[in-house]
């Protein structure tokens, strides 16, 4: 007899090279009413649904993964639950273009105005008819400047500390070739910068944890503003140029003075794909997050790219796979 256990519908996709595996069928109700809730109910009681979902032989450690559930806010369209490798995370820039490619692809959606409410807010999609897709973010802010971090065996390190759906430590001034060639040493680097912001308990606002590091080099494709490097919880790199990233960057720059409200900034990632995006200020707008005070210089940032479908597909699981719930080492 074939024990399946339970069978999960999927929708692969990529924005940029970075994977999104939309889930939609299959997964236990969750309880609570808003997503904040229902990650709540997701963390404490299907952790081992995430893990088979996300790690191998299922998946892999670049995936995020994004459970559609219903939203509470009467104007989104669905209620999304990022994940990984290593946990959840607030909000995912390339996920939600993912998602949103997928939903047109099963044809529930179509060109136009779109809202997700995620568990840091809601965010607004917007599918173009070429495909593109924008996401009006939450509001994000830088929360500080220019951050001394000593990392044991390599100095002190500089970073400006900013909230773009994530806490990102944004950092300039490191001496890396932020190139395809260089991920390992990348990685590395920013293991250790993340390691020394936790052991010198550095943090966003509210004692956020600052799971992403975000390294800046000088963009190698024409009309591009700049490269990255983001190193995403669960140590896997993102191979888009990050949405929340990019949100977290664009409020450095509007602190700065240095890009203006509707000026476009081209980020590259490291694989080279590209995200267009720009910022209004908050008071031009009026989106709410209710897990953050808006501080001075609070924008809200709109991030644009593509994101193509590559599978459609069941997730089977047989109760005596002894790797039923992933592969953790
Ligand atoms: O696009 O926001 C993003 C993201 C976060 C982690 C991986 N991608």
């Amino acid at each position: 007899m074939f024990d399946t256990l339970f069978t999960l519908k999927i929708i692969d996709s990529h924005t940029g090279g970075e994977p999104t595996r939309m889930v939609y069928e299959g997964f236990p109700e969750l309880s609570g009413q808003s997503i904040q809730e229902k990650l709540q109910d997701f963390k404490q009681n299907f952790d081992h649904l995430r893990q088979s979902i996300i790690l191998e032989p299922r998946g892999n450690d670049v995936l995020v993964g994004a459970l559609l559930c219903p939203p509470s806010d009467p104007r989104a369209t669905a209620g999304v639950i990022f994940f990984n490798n290593h946990g959840y995370l607030g909000m995912c820039g390339h996920g939600t273009i993912g998602v949103i490619a997928s939903l047109a692809y099963q044809q529930k959606i179509t060109a136009g105005d779109h809202y997700l409410e995620t568990s840091v807010g809601l965010v607004k999609a917007t599918l173009h008819d070429d495909g593109s897709c924008s996401v009006q973010n939450v509001p994000s802010y830088r929360y500080q400047k220019q951050v001394e971090v000593q990392v044991p065996n390599i100095g002190p390190i500089y970073g400006d500390i900013a909230w773009g759906g994530n806490w990102f430590f944004l950092v300039n001034d490191h001496k890396q070739a932020i190139e395809a060639n260089n991920v390992e040493a990348l990685t590395q680097f920013s293991i250790q910068i993340k390691e020394a912001l936790h052991k010198s308990g550095i943090m966003g606002a509210n004692n956020g944890e600052i799971d992403h590091i975000e390294l800046f080099g000088k963009s190698d494709l024409t009309g591009t503003n700049s490269k990255n490097f983001v190193l995403c919880p669960g140590s896997a790199y993102d191979r888009s140029p990050c949405g929340t990233g990019t949100s977290a960057k664009l409020a450095c720059l509007a602190a700065d003075n240095v890009l203006a409200p509707g000026e476009t900034w081209y980020q590259q990632s490291i694989i080279g794909s590209v995200f267009s995006a720009s910022y209004q200020p908050i008071d031009v707008l009026s989106n709410h997050n209710p897990l953050h005070n808006h501080p001075i210089n609070t924008i809200i940032p709109t991030i644009r790219g593509y994101a193509y479908v590559c599978a459609e597909t069941s997730l089977i699981v047989q109760d005596s796979d002894p790797f039923k719930w992933g592969i953790s080492l």
